[in-house]
């Protein structure tokens, strides 16, 4: 199917382009309307004179784009890309080039503060590191004393999370949540790794595609540096794309095909595609023989999504069905078949990638140009405290045992567990909560539950680097370093280098300014707290930079060494391609790929990808679709007065006709209600567009932050989490399917149902 909308319009508002906004663009926008930043306009000739400190690796997102900063008179002026990086070359997205105004953001965390207010209306005064130290290490051997290392849970993310979580676990506290493993990637992991044998994450080779699908997968408003030039590089070599979202998304833009699918019916489309294909013959029959297991189970268990059943059930034309199809076979193997990243969407995930992998497995897309590739990358070392033998207790477990009903769940515990056993104290009471740089009242489904977990706690600490909706629940906040301030944990320091010749390389990071005001790092903060809890023979390093050469020692690299080379190390890499006549290996339970799963049926799930129906919106309502802003990265940005001017709020899309019904217009101001009749505490201005269904609207997630103390980012947008508030748990994994809210608008405050 051609597109009939008019491409240039829709590319000014979700495009790749807002992408690659230059600095310059950002900057002198930001700066030339008044009110908005006090920044310092940057005159002419602000770079000349810079020193470059090389180093740097970004964490404006967690895609980790190496960086070099310019600085003058000790101050950073501006981030560019390493150009020595054969990752992310000597670019940076808006995020990362918009770092600038994180670091010296007034609003940041300075000092340790004790909350004397309310939780969730704090009041703050400023205190020692001695005090707080001593305050976060008495409440904690208490909860300790009282009810064990069970007593206390931990949320974190992100690499400055790692030591610190290493650090609980070696307490013993087995309640560890992750939001962007569990409201995340975490099902596509798990699903891949039962049907592959090994977790793909995004390798997939898309600049030597000759087709590609993606299902969901936002690619240009979902900015992942080297990810996005990937795509275009696919484009411009000519592979032809397909796009399957109710959305026309910035990728839909790009894309040969759009697949205006009706919400929650992926896993059908997918059925659809491999019955026609088996049916056809038009899949890769000599990859299927030797390395999957199923067909036969699968040829039978797909047979009934006809093209009809599937064109009904999606709202699509079969007609689109077959065309997808035939992009695809023609094309075999050298297709990427998108693996997906953030998969939490209708609580029966885990199956719609089973289908996925299936799809691939079909299409032999794999260890070949274009498919899913299995990227070889340098190892580094770890960091271990001492392994501790704990006596078996049967209550230590009773929360694990709980979360054994869902046995492909993601490592950690289900969050929607932890925060039950949190409000109940059942198995066991959990009573003081760590948060370590997680944003869990923006990012866990159900806010009022997840408020009334913490509201129950004897102690919350958090640990941030800047005044967010979590840190207004703590009752000792500590500031953090940010990312150009400190030594860190290297987490993805090595990539092969796709699309070129195989290359490897190793980046960790390095400070490029020292930190100011009282703010630490992760080792210091928990070498202080593990001293004064009795553990000072444990700790395994004393230093940041002493955790990082550790690691490096492995790859016979160190800090020194990486700052003679500019911040990275490369050297030749393998080709993930199969050489002529070997074969590949799968490290499932039958060596195969698994089409069909015994495990899964062991277990009572569909041992063959199967589709739920999703619920319907109700009667006036729609669904409540969301993705990300390509300026902002979830809430963690909004206070970035560069980034908040791009994109201030986040743009309600609503189709056309039904905004034409309801009298709405373009630009016109509203709130959201959903179908519990929780009303979203901000508003935000309507963009009508024919770029979406009727049966769905959509908002960027991250927005209508609550805390009056981001002075840029308050109150600016809609909440999308705050609407959520109910979540599907699946059998399978216990993630929380987030996409089966749904809303009406409200307009001068009143409620205007959406047409069906
Ligand atoms: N700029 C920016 N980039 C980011 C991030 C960020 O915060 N900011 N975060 C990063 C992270 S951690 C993640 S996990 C990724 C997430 O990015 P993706 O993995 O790309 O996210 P998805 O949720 O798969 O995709 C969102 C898209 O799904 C569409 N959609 C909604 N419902 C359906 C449906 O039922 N079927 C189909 N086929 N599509 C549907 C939406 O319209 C939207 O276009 O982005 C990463 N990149
Ligand atoms: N409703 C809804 N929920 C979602 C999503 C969604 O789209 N909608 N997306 C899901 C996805 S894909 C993901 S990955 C998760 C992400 O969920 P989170 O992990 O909660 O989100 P982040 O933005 O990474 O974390 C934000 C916190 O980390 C702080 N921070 C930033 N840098 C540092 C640092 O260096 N040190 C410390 N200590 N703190 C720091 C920020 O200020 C902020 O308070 O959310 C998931 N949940
Ligand atoms: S994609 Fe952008 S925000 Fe993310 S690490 Fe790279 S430059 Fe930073
Ligand atoms: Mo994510």
């Amino acid at each position: 199917m051609t597109m009939n909308l008019t491409r240039r319009k829709f590319l000014q508002t979700a495009s790749i382009a807002a992408a690659g906004i230059p600095l310059s663009k950002v900057v002198a926008r930001a700066e030339s309307k008044p009110g908005v930043t006090k920044a310092p306009l940057i005159p002419p000739g602000s770079f000349k004179d810079t020193k470059t400190v090389t180093g740097g690796v970004c964490e404006m997102c967690f895609w980790r784009c190496q960086l070099v900063g310019k600085l003058k008179d000790g101050v950073l002026k501006k981030l560019e890309g390493n150009p020595k990086s054969i990752d992310n070359g000597q670019a940076l997205c808006a995020r990362g080039n918009s770092g600038i105004k994180l670091v010296y953001d007034p609003d940041r965390l300075k000092y340790p503060m004790k909350n004397v207010g309310e939780r969730g209306k704090p009041k703050w005064e400023k205190i020692s590191w001695k005090e707080a130290m001593d305050t976060c290490a008495s409440k904690l051997q208490d909860t300790i004393k009282n009810h064990g290392a069970k007593g206390i849970g931990v949320w974190y993310h992100g690499a400055s999370a790692h030591y610190p979580t290493a650090f609980f676990e070696f307490l013993g506290v087995p309640n560890l949540y992750e939001p962007a493993f569990y409201q995340c990637r975490g099902q596509t992991a798990m699903a891949m790794m039962q049907t592959l044998g090994f977790v793909p994450n995004e390798d997939v080779d898309m600049p030597n595609s000759k087709a590609m699908l993606l299902i969901g997968t936002h690619i240009g408003e979902n900015i992942h540096l080297s990810h996005v030039k990937n795509f275009l590089k696919g484009l411009e070599n000519g592979s032809k794309v397909v796009v399957v979202d109710p959305r026309f998304s910035a990728a839909a833009a790009k894309a040969h095909i759009w697949v205006k699918i009706k919400p929650a019916t992926d896993t059908a489309f997918l059925l659809g595609l491999m019955n026609y294909m088996i049916g056809k013959g038009m899949y890769n029959k000599s990859f299927v023989k030797k390395h999957c297991l199923g067909i036969n189970k699968l040829t039978k268990h797909v047979s009934e999504w006809t093209l009809e059943k599937t064109a009904a059930e999606c709202d699509i034309p079969a007609s689109q069905i077959e065309e997808v199809a035939k992009v695809l076979s023609e094309n075999a193997p050298n297709v990427s078949i998108h693996p997906g990243r953030h998969s939490a969407w209708y609580g029966d995930d885990y199956q719609r990638v089973r289908a996925n992998a299936c799809l691939t497995a079909l299409l032999g897309a794999m260890d070949c140009p274009g498919g899913i590739v299995r990227i070889k990358r340098m190892s580094t070392g770890h960091v271990h405290w001492p392994e501790v033998e704990y006596e078996e207790d049967p209550e230590d477990l009773a929360l694990a045992e709980l979360a054994e009903k869902y046995p492909f769940r993601p490592p950690g515990t289900p969050p929607h567990l932890m925060r039950e056993t949190m409000i109940s104290g059942k198995p066991y009471p959990i009573k003081s909560l760590v948060v370590w740089g997680t944003n869990s009242i923006k990012t866990m489904p159900q806010q009022e539950e997840t408020i009334k977990a913490i509201k129950n706690m004897d102690f919350v600490m958090v640990t941030d680097v800047s005044p967010t909706d979590i840190t207004m629940w703590a009752d000792i906040l500590l500031p953090e370093a940010c990312y150009l301030e400190r030594y860190d944990h290297i987490e993805k320091g090595t990539q092969w280098n796709q699309g070129d010749k195989p290359q490897q390389f190793v980046a960790a990071r390095m400070p490029l300014i020292d930190p100011m005001f009282e703010r630490k790092d992760s080792v210091w903060m928990i070498n202080e707290l593990a001293r004064r809890m009795g553990h000072t023979k444990d700790i395994p390093v004393q230093t940041q930079e002493e955790m990082v050469d550790h690691m490096l020692e492995e790859a016979d690299l160190s800090i020194a060494k990486l700052r003679k080379l500019d911040g990275i190390y490369i050297q030749p890499g393998e080709s993930p391609y199969l050489k002529p006549g070997e074969e590949p290996t799968f490290d499932t339970e039958s060596g195969k790929i698994e089409l069909y799963s015994e495990e899964l049926e062991d277990e009572d799930f569909a041992s063959l990808p199967t589709y739920t129906k999703s619920e319907e919106p109700p009667k006036g309502y729609a669904r409540l679709i969301y993705g990300r802003s390509p300026v902002h990265t979830f809430n963690r940005t909004s206070n970035n007065a560069w980034l908040a001017h791009e994109a201030p709020e986040n743009p309600l899309w609503l189709n056309d006709e039904s905004a034409g019904k309801m009298g709405i217009k373009d630009g016109d101001r509203v709130f959201l209600e959903n179908q519990d009749g929780k009303r979203s505490a901000g508003s935000t201005i309507v963009k009508v567009t024919p770029g979406i269904r009727k049966d769905a609207i959509f908002i960027a997630h991250g927005f209508g932050t609550f805390n009056p103390a981001m002075t840029v980012g308050y109150d600016k947008g809609i909440d999308d989490n705050s609407l959520n508030s109910i979540a599907k748990i699946e059998g399978e994994t216990g993630v929380g399917g987030m996409r089966i809210n749904f809303v009406r608008i409200v307009k001068d405050n009143k409620a205007i149902d959406i047409p069906a």
